[in-house]
C-alpha cells in the first residue's frame, strides 16, 4: 500500500486520523502512528499551550510522525499556528476554513501541510498556495461538514488538483477504502470508527452510542446558521432542529451546543451532549485497538483491489 501519500508524510499505511476536537488527543495520535497510520491531535477550540503539551506527550510515545489539526474558526488558531513551527511538528492538517495566511510560515520550516476541503474551489485555492496535498471531505463525515458526498466530491478533486488528495466522509472498512483507491485518492483519513479504539480516551457511553447506531441515525444541524454539523441523533439533536424549524436565533441555538461536545466526550452525557459522528457509524459495530483496525483495513483493502472476495 505504498502511495504518494505513505512517500511525503514517511508512513507505512496512507490512513490519516480525523483531527476530532477532544476527542483526537495524544493517546489517540500516538496510536494510529505506532500502528503505522498519521495520528493527528486536534486542536479544535483548545489554547496554544494545551496543543504544545500534547505534541510534547505524543513525543513521549511515539517516534513515528504524527500531525496536528488547527480547527481555523478556533479564537486560538493564529497561536496554534505558530506552536506548530515551535514544536517541530512534521505535518498540519486544517478544518473549517482557509489557512493561506499560515502557509508561508510553515512551507519556509517543512512542515507538510494537508487542508481538509469540502469543494473544488478550495482544493485548487490551496493547491496554488503550495499545499502538499488535500483532504477531500465529504458530508458523510462528522462534524462540521459541506454539501457534497464523498462519492462526488473525491473524483472531482482529483481532477482539479496535481497534488495528492486523501477521502474522508463514510470510510470504515477495507471496502471504503479501496473504492476511495478507485476515485482516485492516494489515500484516506477515517474519523468515526478510530473513535471506539482502546486508545481512544472518549466516554465509554459515547463509544457505546457509536456501536449501537442505526444507519438512520444521523442528524445535520446548524443548516440555518450556516455551520452545518453532524452528529447521532438524541435529545439535543431533536430539540436543536425544532428550534431551527420555528426560526430561533443564532445565539439561542448556539446555547444548545455550546459546549455540547465536552458534555458527551468527558462527562459520558449522550443525551444532551452533541455525539459527533459520521453516517457510518451505522456499521461500525467492533471494538478494537488502533493496530489490530489497520491491520483489518489494510488487509481487506489489499485482497479487494486485487479481486478477492471479502464480504459475504
Ligand atoms: O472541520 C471539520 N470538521 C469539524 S470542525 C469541528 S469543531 C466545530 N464545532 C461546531 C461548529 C463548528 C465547528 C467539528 N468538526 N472538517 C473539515 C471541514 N472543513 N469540513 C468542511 C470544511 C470547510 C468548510 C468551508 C472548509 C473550508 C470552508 O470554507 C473556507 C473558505 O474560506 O472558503
Amino acid at each position: 500500500m505504498k502511495t504518494e501519500v505513505t512517500r511525503l508524510l514517511g508512513i507505512e499505511y496512507p490512513i490519516i486520523q480525523g483531527g476530532m476536537a477532544w476527542v483526537a488527543e495524544y493517546h489517540l495520535a500516538a496510536g494510529v502512528s505506532e500502528a503505522g497510520g498519521l495520528g493527528l491531535i486536534g486542536a479544535a477550540s483548545a489554547p496554544a499551550d494545551w496543543v504544545r503539551d500534547q505534541v510534547r506527550e505524543a513525543k513521549k510515545l511515539t517516534d513515528k510522525p504524527f500531525g496536528v489539526n488547527i480547527m481555523l474558526m478556533s479564537p486560538y488558531a493564529d497561536e496554534v499556528a505558530k506552536v506548530i513551527v515551535e514544536e517541530g511538528v512534521k505535518v498540519v492538517t486544517t478544518g473549517a476554513g482557509n489557512p493561506e495566511k499560515y502557509m508561508k510560515m510553515w512551507k519556509e520550516v517543512g512542515v507538510k501541510v494537508i487542508p481538509v476541503v469540502a469543494s473544488v474551489a478550495l482544493a485548487k485555492r490551496m493547491e496554488r498556495c503550495g499545499a502538499d496535498a488535500v483532504v477531500a471531505e465529504g458530508c458523510e463525515a462528522g462534524g462540521h461538514i459541506g454539501e457534497n458526498t464523498t462519492m462526488v466530491l473525491v473524483p472531482q478533486i482529483v481532477d482539479a488538483v496535481h497534488i495528492p488528495v486523501i477521502a474522508a466522509g463514510g470510510i470504515a472498512d477495507g471496502r471504503g477504502a479501496a473504492a476511495a483507491f478507485m476515485l482516485g485518492a492516494q489515500g484516506i483519513q477515517m474519523g468515526t470508527h478510530f473513535v471506539v479504539t482502546d486508545e481512544s480516551i472518549v466516554h465509554d457511553n459515547y463509544k457505546e452510542r457509536i456501536i449501537k447506531a442505526k444507519d438512520i441515525d444521523s442528524r445535520v444541524t446548524g443548516r440555518t446558521t450556516g455551520h452545518p454539523v453532524r452528529a447521532l441523533r438524541n435529545e439535543m439533536t431533536k430539540k436543536y432542529m425544532e428550534l431551527e424549524n420555528n426560526g430561533a436565533s443564532f445565539e439561542e441555538l448556539e446555547y444548545l451546543t455550546l459546549g455540547g461536545l465536552r458534555k458527551a466526550v468527558v462527562d459520558g452525557d449522550v443525551k444532551n451532549g452533541s455525539v459527533m459522528a459520521g453516517q457510518i457509524a451505522g456499521m461500525v459495530k467492533e471494538r478494537m485497538s488502533c493496530k489490530e483496525l489497520i491491520q483489518k483495513l489494510v488487509s481487506e483493502t489489499d485482497a479487494l483491489v486485487k479481486g478477492a472476495k471479502v464480504y459475504e
